[in-house]
């Protein structure tokens, strides 16, 4: 039987949220590799997943625990900003292992399939899409039980060419797939920022939908334009599981946005209470602010919801309309009204650094959120991730600055890093300042204090709140009479 190990690249907090803010990040489980193992074990493959992120492993540490497991075929995970870790990973591996065949998918390796292989030749395999299926058929190539041309949405080099097998389909029955291996992952360490959990630390994802059918164009879409969803029954299930086996107090239902499609959350909500969970489990969700109404926020609040996150992403609505996000600010202001009537807590994104966005317009955003007023609020710069309208259009207008993935991170301005795009008229430093500022001006306002203060719930939440607190103020003094730092400019891996 072919031997798997399933690999989570270490793209560690100090590299996505800088040496400030890293303590307010958080790992979460891999759950790509978590649903791929889930399939090879159904199917009787050995398999294993080294979590290099959350143990903090050097290379030389996955190369040791790889040599250990002596597996047939490895397989990595990629989003953008982990390019060049996992580029690196792939060469110690390919010369340590020389045996063992290696794959990757991910957002990354499905936006840019054919740059990927050409850019490290010891890479096998690429999955684009969905690798439930392919990562299983693969096994079955590997073992000589099918032919190479059969496996859909794979890529490969043959005699330096890069060919391409007809594309995956998107999995239509959700169902079909088992639970998540979370049983192969140390579950016990994982969780979601101190912005996304309520006094107890533990809080695991559960995917109850993929695809979305809205256009913004700096979304990728990884899993195509259709709402598919899981059945209710399943998902209830798969709570109970995590009630049984972790005794989970809160939990996050991941969809791209949970509430397009109202009957099913009308129905995952009677579930959720039918079942008695909304009196065990509490839980947060993304949605998109146009597919909310009254009715439904009662109905999650009564299931259990405290906190939905929302992308607002504009003050502006001439930028909201370039980035085709299709909703009115007015319609904003409203369902952040109805939800805080609900009573439901939110968490609310913006974008800095759009396209065509002049310096007025980006603290007509800032001063946007704080007459809006969410819980928390995120302010991130404006990155052209691969796979996006949005970067297919920079790059066809030679906007684009750098194709050094490593810096695809939406918190340039406080990890220090170059900005891959910025608007014409605007300055990196501007920006990166800006992204501070947005911080400061957005949570050292007394209001907020004063809302902190009150949500204190345990010892935890006071000592993460006072270190938020005491890097602001450091940050505000630090601008008083030092001035901002100097960007760090240093390489780290891309393939253009
Ligand atoms: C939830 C989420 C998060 C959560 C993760 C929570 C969790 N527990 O997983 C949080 C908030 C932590 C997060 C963080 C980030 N995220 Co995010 N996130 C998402 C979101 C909304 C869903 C991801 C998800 O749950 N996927 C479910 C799994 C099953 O799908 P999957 O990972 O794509 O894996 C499938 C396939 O890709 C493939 N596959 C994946 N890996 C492999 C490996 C092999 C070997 C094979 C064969 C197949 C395969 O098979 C899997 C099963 O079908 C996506 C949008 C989306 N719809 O995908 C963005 C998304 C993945 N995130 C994105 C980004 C950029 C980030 C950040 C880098 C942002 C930042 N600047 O900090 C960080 C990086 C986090 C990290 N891992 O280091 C981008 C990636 C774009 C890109 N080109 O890389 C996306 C696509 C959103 C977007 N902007 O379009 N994210
Ligand atoms: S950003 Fe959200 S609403 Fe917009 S296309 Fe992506 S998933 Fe859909």
């Amino acid at each position: 039987m072919i031997k798997t190990v399933l690999i989570h690249p270490p793209l560690f907090l100090k590299e996505r949220y800088g040496k400030d803010l890293k303590n307010f990040g958080a790992y979460s489980e891999p759950l790509s590799l978590a649903y791929l193992a889930a399939v090879l074990k159904e199917n009787n493959y050995p398999v294993k997943i080294i979590d290099a992120a959350i143990f903090g492993f050097k290379p030389e540490d996955i190369i040791k625990k790889l040599k250990e497991e002596n597996p047939d075929l490895i397989g990595l995970t990629v989003l953008t900003p982990m390019y060049g870790i996992m580029r690196d990973l792939v060469r110690v591996i390919k010369a340590n292992l020389p045996n063992a065949k290696i794959v990757i998918g991910g957002a990354h390796a499905s936006a840019m399939p054919k740059e990927t292989l050409l850019d490290i030749p010891e890479i096998d395999y690429l999955c684009v899409g969905e690798g439930e299926e392919t990562i299983l058929e693969l096994a079955r190539f590997l073992e000589g039980k099918k032919r190479i041309e059969e496996v859909d949405g794979l890529w490969y080099c043959r005699g330096g060419q890069v060919v391409s097998n007809k594309p995956r389909a998107y999995i239509d029955n959700l169902d079909k797939i088992p639970f998540p291996a979370r049983d192969l992952l140390p579950m016990d360490r994982y969780t979601l920022t101190t912005s996304r959990t309520k006094g107890v630390a533990y809080c695991p994802t559960l995917i109850v939908a993929r695809g979305c059918p809205y256009d913004c164009s700096y979304c990728s879409h990884p899993f195509g334009r259709s709402f598919r969803h899981h059945s209710v029954s399943r998902i209830i299930s798969e709570v109970e599981e995590l009630i049984a086996r972790q005794n989970i107090r809160q939990m996050n239902l991941e969809a791209d946005t949970l509430t397009v499609n109202k009957s099913f959350l009308m129905e995952l909500c009677a579930g959720l209470i039918k079942a008695g969970i909304h009196k065990k489990v509490q839980w947060t969700c993304e949605s998109r602010i146009d597919t909310v109404d009254r009715e439904m926020l009662l109905a999650m609040k009564r299931a259990g919801c405290w906190q939905i996150s929302y992308g607002v992403e504009s003050g502006v609505q001439r930028l909201l309309d370039i980035i085709c996000k299709n909703e009115k600010l007015e319609t904003i202001e409203k369902v952040f009204k109805l939800t805080h009537q609900v009573g439901i807590t939110i968490r609310g994104f913006f974008m800095l650094g759009l396209p065509t966005e002049t310096r007025e317009e980006s603290w007509q955003t800032i001063n946007f959120a704080k007459k809006l007023d969410p819980f928390w609020a995120q302010f991130t710069l404006t990155i052209p991730y691969p796979g996006t309208p949005l970067f297919t259009r920079l790059r066809e207008q030679n906007q684009i600055r750098t194709f050094d993935w490593g810096y695809y991170n939406t918190w340039a301005g406080w990890s220090g890093k170059p900005l891959p795009y910025v608007p014409e008229g605007r300055t990196q430093k501007e920006l990166q300042e800006l992204q501070q500022k947005a911080l400061l001006r957005y949570y050292l306002r007394p209001k907020v204090l004063l809302r902190f203060l009150k949500n204190i719930n345990s010892i935890k939440t006071f000592l993460q709140y006072l270190l938020g607190f005491t890097v602001l103020v450091r940050k505000r003094i630090s601008f008083i009479f030092k001035g901002i730092r100097k960007p760090i400019l240093t390489s780290t891996g891309g393939n253009k």
